[in-house]
C-alpha cells in the first residue's frame, strides 16, 4: 500500500505545473473482510470514489455530516467528491471500519 501511494504521489509531482487539463478519475476503494482497501486514498475534486464490497454482508460509506453510500453485499456504489479537504469516511454498520480520502482541489 505504501508503495501504491509513494508512485500516486510521484505520478501527481510529475504533472507540470498549471498543466490544469487533467481529466475527472475513479478511484476505487474494495472492501474485503471487514476493511476498506486502500485505507487512505489521493483524489481531486470531481474525481468519483467508487467502493466495490466483496463481502457477503452490507456496509456502507459513510461522511459524518455528509454523504452516505450503501455497499450491499457483493455490490458497488460511488461518490463524486466536489470539495477538497480531507474527508474521513467509516461504515455505519461496522464503526471500526475507517477509511480517509484526501481530496486537492
Ligand atoms: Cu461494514
Amino acid at each position: 500500500m505504501l508503495t501504491r501511494r509513494h508512485l500516486l504521489m510521484t505520478a501527481v509531482l510529475a504533472l507540470p505545473l498549471g498543466a490544469g487539463t487533467a481529466r475527472a478519475q475513479t478511484l476505487r476503494v474494495t472492501v474485503d473482510k471487514m476493511a476498506f482497501s486502500p485505507a487512505e486514498i489521493e483524489a481531486k475534486a470531481g474525481d468519483t470514489i467508487e467502493w466495490v464490497n466483496n463481502d457477503a454482508f452490507a456496509h456502507t460509506a459513510t461522511v459524518k455530516g455528509g454523504f452516505e453510500v450503501m455497499l450491499p453485499p457483493k455490490k458497488s456504489g460511488s461518490v463524486v467528491v466536489e470539495k477538497a479537504g480531507t474527508v474521513d469516511y467509516y461504515c455505519r454498520f461496522h464503526p471500526n471500519m475507517k477509511g480517509r480520502i484526501k481530496i486537492a482541489p
